[in-house]
């Protein structure tokens, strides 16, 4: 029985809809479909709430599923009472309309207990087996190549194509061509897939969703916004290098979104691979608790395929490219021992993370087979444990236990909550559930422009979504239509009517933002957007032809909008236009795009760092301007303060505190823009400001001469000439920098770091060390190739923005004379 608490929130006051529906038949059928849901809610029992004992004496209790409820008596009865004053037709679609009102009204209302028991069969089975993964990992550990052979064995590729394959046609999911050139994957990729699970004799069609991420840091935008849409993942590693400096950055994204994994360690068939130190370093340097499900038949170029620790069986591949599975319950002799020494730990690690299996544990009780999968599921979405499996996707084995996993382990949509913010309650968090009968509540996570128009990725979150659909945007409360709905494989797309809750789609022709929320207009929701990491690359580039300056900024626009990590703007002093991104290779990959993608040629300056620019503590001003020119001058004069901005030394402040009017309302806010314009332009270098905050406290106008112009032109001036009283300082962005490599070259990398940063931790291994270290950005250009030389090219590192920090005195000094020179040329030129 439910709470009474929670049914007085399913059962709202009627009286504002009375406003809506004005023949009373309609009111009773609206509170008819809120006692449905109530009778849904209790399964016939009677409820203990007046509302519902008084709505239940009207007789209107319904059975939960009967045709009756699709209310065809409200039909004929409206037509009836509308037909004396309208025409047939008329009357039919007023009443057509107001059924759907109706609907939607009480979808509005529905409780998700009410649309849960409201399910069919059908959409609950639906809803059970389906997946939404995505596969990240440290970069050339092998997604693509295991994505695409998860869509050959699912059939929805025809034949294997590789990464950079001797055919020259590249891998399914590696489409745009610099990604096939290159060999990297640059951009992430939807597909989806049946897969067909076999256990004992029984086959099931589970449906999954699937991503593959680009591992390249540079590209680690496109991890955040999978992780942030996806249920599940895979975790690729490679069997040689186990965890890899990338591996830490997945993990932390994979922790960010509380996105439950299993792992697969691919390329059992290299030299030198190693399942069981991967799993080692799993639960030694990720600090995830980790176990093996598997154990390798053989290894290297003789590596033939798993024991199942579970089930202890075999299963080898057979066939055309590993098509077959053959499973067979004799374990080779010499492994039989290794894998129920392997069995007992991962029941231990079992027991470690999970209560019940801890008390089969405790109890000396052997547990069964599905007791041990119940636990690893139930330890697995509780993001306490991740089951670690191998294969090699590029010689075909051991792929398809791992899609079993995929469907075992990994949460169906119901399993995972997933919160809006009601804006209605002060950004209250709100759950969501994936029941079609709900209000629509759904997300753009990516936006890719293809020949055919605008493409939105859409998470589908609550309700569905239909073509010819209307949704809003809940940012910019703009109503938009859903022409067109496709579900991407890679590069392609299949139209389809219809997305059911808890799904990823795309949809045509909706202009929005990436990360807005689209509701059906009744919900006031909106959902926490991803992490977006700033910018710590710049690069200053124009088009070689004047003539493709149509072709440039369309391309920028195009990049800018699909990639929350580009930014562009023009220098207003030297009309340069700045591209800043996460890295050279993120801009480089940009200016190839504009090459071959719209045939712009540009020159490019050098790479420089993003800095930004602060104060440190208070100067207080007063500033006049009093420039008479011979027609009407300019005067203004502002008084105030400026100081760091203690709240968020990210973001700035602008106060005004002008008692008796001295400087009227128009002009306070020609300050706020003035103040706003400066900080785009800091004093020093011309980099943004960030963390000060300015505050206005008095002034004066001219009768004639003041204008918005000229107060505008005053605060900037008097923050200027404030800014190094206020202790100006140049900030530099810090990256968090992680390096692996064999133990033996510890000292060298010591070396490498102490004149580049701090270290933050280091953690050895049998092997190898892992070194997380905090640089400057500055510090670490041309670092791999003196880490290559350090680690006779063993050694790997990965970076990722932290903060910013002040710059060295030193190296402000040098900036600051530098952008100096830059514009004492300019001027005298
Ligand atoms: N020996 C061996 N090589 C593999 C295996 N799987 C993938 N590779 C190779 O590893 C390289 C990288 O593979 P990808 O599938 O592109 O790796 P990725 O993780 O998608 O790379 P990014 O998306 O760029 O991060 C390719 O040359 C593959 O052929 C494997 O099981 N064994
Ligand atoms: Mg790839």
């Amino acid at each position: 029985m439910l709470a009474n608490s929670r049914f007085g929130r399913t059962v709202p006051d009627l009286t504002p809809f009375q406003s809506f529906f004005p023949n009373p038949f309609l009111i009773l059928y609206v509170k008819m479909r809120v006692i449905r849901a109530v009778a849904a809610l209790n399964s016939g029992c009677t409820v203990g709430s007046r509302h519902g004992v008084r709505y239940f004496s009207l007789g209107c209790r319904i059975a939960v599923n009967t045709p009756s409820f699709r209310a065809p008596s409200f039909h004929l009865e409206s037509r009836r009472l509308l037909s004396g004053t309208m025409s047939r037709a008329a009357a039919m679609s007023a009443a057509e309309a107001a059924l759907k009102q109706a609907k939607e009204t009480a979808a509005f209302n529905m409780t998700p207990e009410a649309a849960a028991a409201r399910m069919s069969p059908e959409e609950s089975k639906r809803l059970m087996q389906v997946r939404n993964i995505g596969i990240a990992a440290h970069i050339d550990s092998g997604k693509t190549t295991v994505t695409e052979r998860i869509l050959y064995y699912t059939g929805r590729v025809k034949a294997i194509h590789e990464v950079r394959g001797r055919d020259g046609v590249g891998a399914k999911m590696d489409s745009m061509e610099l990604e096939r050139e290159r060999g990297i994957t640059i951009q992430s990729a939807a597909t989806f897939a049946d897969w067909k699970k076999k256990e004992n004799g029984v086959e099931e069609t589970y449906h999954i969703n699937l991503i593959d991420t680009p591992g390249h840091i540079d590209f680690t935008i496109e991890v955040e916004r999978a992780m942030r849409v996806l249920d599940g993942a895979v975790m690729v590693m490679c069997a040689v290098s186990g965890v890899q400096s990338q591996t830490i950055t997945v993990d932390r994204q994979m922790k960010r979104y509380n996105v439950p994994r299993i792992t697969f360690v691919n390329k059992m068939d290299r030299m030198g691979s190693n399942p069981f130190r991967a799993c080692e370093q799993i639960n030694n340097k990720l600090k995830v608790p980790a176990a093996l499900i598997q154990i390798p038949i053989g290894s290297e170029k003789e590596f033939e395929g798993v024991v199942d620790l579970i089930e202890m069986r075999a299963i080898r591949n057979e066939g055309n490219r590993g098509i077959n599975v053959k499973v067979s319950n004799e374990i080779p002799a010499e492994l039989q021992e290794l894998a129920q020494q392997k069995r007992e730990e991962l029941i231990e690690k079992l027991a470690d993370v999970d209560d019940e299996m801890a008390e089969i544990f405790l109890d000396e009780q052997i547990p069964t087979n599905a007791q041990i999968k119940a636990a690893i599921r139930r330890a697995t979405i509780g993001l306490k444990f991740t089951p670690v499996m191998m294969g090699t996707a590029l010689a075909d084995k051991a792929v398809q236990p791992m899609l079993d996993a995929v469907c075992d382990y990994l949460p169906n949509p119901t399993d995972v909550t997933n919160m809006a913010l009601d804006r209605s309650k002060n950004e209250e968090p709100a759950e969501l559930y994936p029941y079609n009968s709900l209000p629509f509540v759904g997300l753009a996570f990516k936006l890719e422009e293809n020949p055919y128009g605008q493409l939105t990725y859409m998470r589908v979150y609550q309700g569905s979504l239909k073509k010819g659909s209307y949704l809003f945007n809940s940012r910019t409360d703009k109503k938009v239509r859903i022409p067109r709905i496709v579900r991407m494989h890679s590069s392609e797309m299949e139209d389809t009517a219809e997305v059911g809750a808890g799904e990823i789609c795309a949809v045509f022709g909706v202009e929005c933002a990436s990360g807005d929320t689209f509701t059906d207009g009744k919900l006031p929701y909106g959902m926490s957007s991803m992490f977006v990491p700033d910018a710590v690359m710049s690069l200053s580039i124009k088009p070689k032809r004047s003539s493709d300056a149509d072709a440039f900024s369309k391309a920028m626009n195009r990049f800018m909008r699909e990639d929350p990590t580009f930014r562009l703007h023009v220098d207003s002093e030297s009309e340069e236009t700045i591209i800043s991104g996460m890295g050279e290779l993120h801009l480089d990959i940009y200016v190839e795009r504009l090459r071959r993608e719209y045939k712009v040629d540009c020159e490019t300056g050098q790479p420089r760092v993003a800095y930004r620019e602060t104060i440190s503590k208070r100067a207080d001003f007063d500033f006049l301007l009093k420039r008479q020119s011979g027609g009407p001058g300019d005067y203004a004069r502002v008084v105030g303060y400026i100081e760091p901005n203690e709240a968020d030394a990210e973001k700035n402040k602008f106060e005004t505190k002008v008692v008796g009017g001295t400087i009227p309302d128009k002009f306070l806010s020609a300050c706020g823009k003035g103040f706003q314009e400066v900080c785009e332009k800091g004093p020093l270098l011309g980099h943004m400001v960030i963390g000060s905050s300015m505050t206005i406290t008095d002034g004066a106008t001219h009768v004639t001469d003041s204008s918005d112009y000229a107060f505008n032109l005053a605060t900037q001036m008097a923050f200027k000439k404030a800014f190094s009283e206020a202790g100006g300082q140049v900030l530099e962005p810090l990256m968090k920098t992680t390096i692996t490599a064999p133990s033996e070259f510890q000292g060298n990398i010591l070396m490498l770091m102490n004149k580049r940063g701090t270290i933050v931790d280091t953690e050895v291994g049998a092997d190898d060390f892992t070194m997380v270290a905090e640089c400057s950005l500055n510090a670490m250009f041309g670092f791999s190739s003196h880490l290559r030389a350090a680690t006779q090219g063993k050694g790997e590192f990965s970076m990722e923005f932290s903060h910013y920090a002040a710059a060295p005195p030193h190296l402000q000094k040098e900036l600051v004379a530098k952008y100096q020179k830059e514009l004492d040329d300019k001027r005298s030129k």
